[in-house]
C-alpha cells in the first residue's frame, strides 16, 4: 500500500486529494485535510477517479477506424505515421488552413495539453483554434472587447461586502470565480456569517440562491432587461459612483439614455420580479463599498447572452464595483504576472481583423473562433473549407445543439483525430482515437486553472500509477506530430484566452529528448518556488504573503471603460422592442450541472448511475400537475427545430412554473431523440436560430420548448 498527496483534475477546483494505492489498483480516495484551499472537501467526482483508474468507463489503447466503419488496435506510433500522411496529403492539395483544432474542458485540466496542442497549432500556422470556451461564456470575451477591461479585477471573497452573482450555481459546478471553489457553501455561510451580503439572480432557487440574503428569480433569458433596469435605477437615484465613472469610464450619457425605457414596471412586468424588490437590490449593491458582480454560464447562455453581460459588467463599472485603490489582492499568480493598479485596458474588438473564418466575416475571439460555426466551416465554401480536425479532451458531438444536422456536417471531415482518456461519442466517428494517460498517471501543475484560486497557490502533481501500455500523454501527441512533420514545437505557458503568439513570457522548445518532468520543471522554475522545492512539498505551497494592496492610477493614459458603445446601443433597442415570444412554446428550458458528471464525462459512471438512472427532467411541481405526470413519470419535450427528448420527470420545487431545467452531456445524440435513453438536451438547441452576433452563441438557455406527458 502507498498512499499519495495530489489534487484532482476533474474540474477547477482542483481539490487536495489523499489517494492510496496498490499493485496500481486505487483502494482509497480521500480529501486532503492539509490543503490550504479545498481544506479536505472533495466531491463525488473525486471519488469516482477511482473506479475511473481502476479501468471503468476507460480508454485503454489507441484504435482506427476501418473504411467499412469497424475499429481496431493500433499502435500510438504508427497511428501518428498515418495521420501524419494524411494530414500531409491535406495540407498539399488544400493549404494549411484546411486545419482545424478543438480543445475541451478534459485539455483545460491537464496543464501541459492545451500549450502543447496550441504550440502545434502555431507551428504549422493555421489559425482555426476552437474550444468549449465559444459554446460556454465567451460572453465575457465579447464584452471584455466592447467595454474593455478593469485590471486591478474583482472583489472576491472573504473580502466582499456584497456580491450579487448571476447564472451560476458553484454549489453543483464548483466554478464560480470570486470565491473557493471546493465547499462553496460553506464559504458562503461563513461570509455571511462575517457580514458579507449575497444576491443570487437564478431563474431557479438553487442551493446558492438558497444561501443568500436575496434572490431574483428573473426569467430565463431577462438578464439584459433586468440589468438594464438596476442601472436606471442607480443612475435615477443618483447612487453611481460618480468619481469612478468620470476617471474611469465613457458613454454614460450613452448608457443613460439607451436604458431609459427600461422603467421598474417595465422590467417587472418582463422578468417577474417586482419593482420594489429592484430598488432594493439596486441600492443594496450601489450602496456598497466592496462590491461586485461574479456570472457564470447560465445568463452567457440565454438570449441576449452578451447584451446580458455588457449590462451586468456596466451596473458594476457605474458603481465602482471593482477593487480599488487601497484594497488587498490574494492570488498574485505563481508568475505573478497580476495588474496591481488601478487601471483600464481599452476595448479590443480582435474579431474585426485578423484572419477570418470563411462562411461569416469574423475574427479571432480571446485567440479562437466560435465553436457553433465549426460544422459549416467544415461544409460551407468549397474551396476554403476545414478538412481536417485534431480534437483533444472534448466531446464535440454533445457540445453542439442539433446533432441531427452538426453529425452529417462533422462527417464530412476528411480526417478526424480525437484523443482523450476515455471513448466517447465524439471519438466513435473519429479515424483515429489517441488514448492518453489519466489523471494520476502523468505529471501536472495547477497553474492553468490558478486564475480560480481564492489565494496564491501552487501545486504539481506527480504521476503514481503506470500508464496502461501504448498510452501517451496528450502533448506527447502534438510532438510526434510536430515532429513528422518537420516543426519545431515551441511551447508557451498556460494562458486562457491568448492565442498561442499573443502569450507573454519565455518559449521552451520540445525536442525528442523532451520528458513531461523536463516540461513541468520549466514551467516551475520560472515562478515563484522550483520543481525541486513543489516536489518536496507534494501538498503544494501557499504563498501566504504573497499579496498586494491596490494602487492608485499612475496618471492618466486615457483608457476608459466602453459603458456602451453604439452597437450595444442598439442591441439594448432592440430588446425593448421585443418581448421573446415563442407562440406555441409554453416552457423555457435552462441548463443546470449535476455534481455527479462533468458535462459528459462520468455520464457513464456506476456512480452515476446509481443515483441517476438517466439523465432527469426537473420541473415545477405545478407544471407536472398540468401535464398529469407524477416523480418518475415519462415526458416528451419538443424544440423549434422540431427536436424530440424524452425523459424521466424530478421534481424540482426551486423551479418556477413554465421553467424546465436539464443537464447537458448525456445521452447518445446519433440516434434519434425517442430512442435515445438518456435525453440528450442539445437537440432542443438550434444551431442557427437566435444565435448572438460576434460570438455566434447559440441559445443553449431560455430555450422555447413544448412539453407533454409520454406514454411509450
Ligand atoms: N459537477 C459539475 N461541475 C462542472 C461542470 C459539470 O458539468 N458538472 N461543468 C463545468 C463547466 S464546463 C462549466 S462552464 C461550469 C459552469 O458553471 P455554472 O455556470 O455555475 O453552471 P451551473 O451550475 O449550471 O449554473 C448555472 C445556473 O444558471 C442558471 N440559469 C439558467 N438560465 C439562466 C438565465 O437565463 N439567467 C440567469 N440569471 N440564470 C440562468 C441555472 O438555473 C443554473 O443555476 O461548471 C463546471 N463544473
Ligand atoms: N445544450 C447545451 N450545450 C452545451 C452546454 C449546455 O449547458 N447546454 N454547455 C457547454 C459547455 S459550458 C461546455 S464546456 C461544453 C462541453 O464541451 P467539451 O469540453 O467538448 O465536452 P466534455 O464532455 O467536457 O468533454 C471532455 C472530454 O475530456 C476528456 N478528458 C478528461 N481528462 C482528459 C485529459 O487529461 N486529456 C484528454 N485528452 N482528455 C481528457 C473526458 O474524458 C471527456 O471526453 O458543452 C457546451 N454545450
Ligand atoms: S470539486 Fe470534485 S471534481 Fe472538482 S476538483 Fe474537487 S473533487 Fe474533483
Ligand atoms: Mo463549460
Amino acid at each position: 500500500m502507498a498512499t499519495h498527496t495530489t489534487y484532482c483534475r476533474n474540474c477547477a477546483a482542483s481539490c487536495g486529494l489523499v489517494v492510496t494505492e496498490e499493485a496500481g489498483m486505487i483502494q482509497d480516495i480521500r480529501g486532503d485535510r492539509d490543503h490550504p484551499v479545498s481544506q479536505g472537501y472533495f466531491c463525488i467526482k473525486g471519488a469516482a477517479t477511482k473506479d475511473f483508474h481502476n479501468g471503468e468507463d476507460r480508454l485503454l489503447g489507441s484504435r482506427r477506424r476501418n473504411p467499412d466503419g469497424t475499429f481496431e488496435g493500433i499502435d500510438a506510433e504508427t497511428a501518428m505515421d498515418e495521420i501524419h500522411e494524411k494530414l500531409s496529403a491535406i495540407i498539399a492539395q488544400h493549404g494549411i488552413e484546411s486545419v482545424a483544432l478543438y480543445y475541451g474542458t478534459g485539455a483545460n485540466c491537464n496543464v501541459l495539453s492545451v500549450p502543447a496542442a496550441k504550440a502545434w497549432m502555431d507551428a504549422i500556422g493555421s489559425p482555426y483554434l476552437f474550444s468549449s470556451m465559444t459554446v460556454d461564456q465567451s460572453a465575457k470575451w465579447v464584452t471584455a472587447g466592447r467595454m474593455g477591461v478593469y485590471l486591478a479585477g474583482k472583489h472576491t471573497l472573504p473580502d466582499a461586502d456584497v456580491l450579487l452573482i448571476v447564472g451560476t450555481n458553484p454549489a453543483a459546478s464548483h466554478a464560480c470565480y470570486g470565491m473557493p471553489s471546493p465547499n462553496p457553501i460553506k464559504h458562503v455561510r461563513d461570509a455571511r456569517k462575517a457580514g458579507t451580503t449575497f444576491i443570487v439572480v437564478d431563474p431557479r432557487k438553487t442551493e446558492l440562491a438558497r444561501s443568500a440574503d436575496l434572490h431574483l428569480p428573473v426569467r430565463p433569458g431577462q438578464d439584459a432587461a433586468l440589468f438594464a433596469g438596476l442601472i436606471r435605477i442607480v443612475l435615477e437615484e443618483g447612487l453611481e459612483d460618480k468619481a469612478f465613472c468620470a476617471r474611469f469610464t465613457t458613454s454614460l450619457d450613452r448608457l443613460r439614455a439607451a436604458v431609459a425605457p427600461f422603467t421598474p414596471d417595465h422590467v417587472a412586468a418582463r422578468t417577474g420580479i417586482d419593482a420594489d424588490t429592484l430598488y432594493k437590490a439596486a441600492r443594496i449593491f450601489a450602496g456598497a463599498r466592496r462590491k461586485s458582480t461574479l456570472t457564470g454560464t447560465g445568463s452567457a447562455m440565454a438570449l441576449n447572452s452578451n447584451l446580458a453581460e455588457q449590462m451586468i459588467e456596466a451596473l458594476t463599472a457605474i458603481c465602482g464595483g471593482y477593487r480599488r485603490a487601497g484594497d488587498v489582492i490574494r492570488n498574485m499568480g505563481y508568475y505573478g504576472g497580476t495588474p496591481t493598479h488601478e487601471a483600464v485596458l481599452p476595448p479590443n474588438r480582435t474579431w474585426e481583423t485578423g484572419p477570418k473564418l470563411r462562411t461569416v466575416d469574423i475574427g479571432p475571439i480571446g485567440g479562437e473562433y466560435p465553436t457553433s460555426r465549426l460544422p459549416q466551416e467544415i461544409v460551407g465554401n468549397e474551396k476554403g473549407r476545414i478538412r481536417a480536425l485534431i480534437h483533444v479532451g472534448g466531446n464535440l458531438v454533445k457540445a453542439l445543439p442539433e446533432p441531427d444536422r452538426t453529425i452529417p456536417m462533422l462527417k464530412q471531415l476528411d480526417l478526424l483525430v480525437s484523443i482523450d482518456v476515455r471513448d466517447n461519442v465524439t471519438s466513435r466517428m473519429a479515424d483515429y482515437v489517441i488514448a492518453t494517460s489519466g489523471h494520476y498517471e502523468h505529471h501536472d501543475f495547477n497553474l492553468a486553472l490558478e486564475y480560480m484560486l481564492p489565494t496564491t497557490f501552487a501545486q504539481i502533481a506527480e504521476p503514481f500509477l503506470q500508464r496502461p501500455a501504448g498510452v501517451i500523454d496528450d502533448w506527447e501527441f502534438f510532438r510526434g506530430l510536430a515532429r513528422r512533420m518537420g516543426r519545431a514545437l515551441h511551447m508557451r505557458r498556460p494562458a486562457f484566452g491568448l492565442a498561442h503568439r499573443d502569450i507573454p513570457g519565455p518559449e521552451r522548445e520540445i525536442t525528442a529528448e523532451t520528458s513531461a518532468e523536463d516540461l513541468i520543471r520549466w514551467l516551475a522554475d520560472g515562478g515563484r518556488s522550483s520543481y525541486d522545492e513543489l516536489k518536496a512539498n507534494p501538498g503544494g505551497i501557499h504563498f501566504k504573503n504573497a499579496q498586494a494592496i491596490v494602487a492608485p492610477a499612475e496618471g492618466d493614459d486615457g483608457a476608459r471603460l466602453d459603458l456602451c458603445p453604439p452597437d450595444v446601443a442598439g442591441e439594448i433597442a432592440a430588446v425593448r422592442a421585443t418581448q421573446d415570444e415563442a407562440e406555441g412554446y409554453p416552457f423555457r428550458l435552462i441548463p443546470r450541472r449535476l455534481i455527479e458528471v462533468m458535462n459528459s464525462a462520468y455520464t457513464q459512471s456506476g456512480q452515476t448511475r446509481r443515483r441517476f438512472p438517466t439523465n432527469p427532467i426537473f420541473m415545477n411541481e405545478d407544471d407536472m400537475a398540468r401535464l398529469a405526470v407524477a416523480d418518475g413519470g415519462t415526458v416528451r419535450l419538443t424544440g423549434r427545430t422540431g427536436g424530440v427528448v424524452i425523459g424521466r420527470v424530478r421534481r424540482d420545487t426551486g423551479l418556477q412554473p413554465g421553467v424546465i431545467s436539464m443537464c447537458h452531456g448525456w445521452g447518445d445524440p446519433t440516434v434519434s431523440g425517442d430512442k435515445d435513453p438518456d435525453a440528450f438536451s442539445g437537440r432542443l438547441v438550434s444551431l442557427d436560430q437566435d444565435l448572438e452576433t460576434i460570438n455566434f452563441m447559440p441559445r443553449q438557455s431560455s430555450v422555447p420548448v413544448q412539453a407533454q406527458r409520454y406514454d411509450a
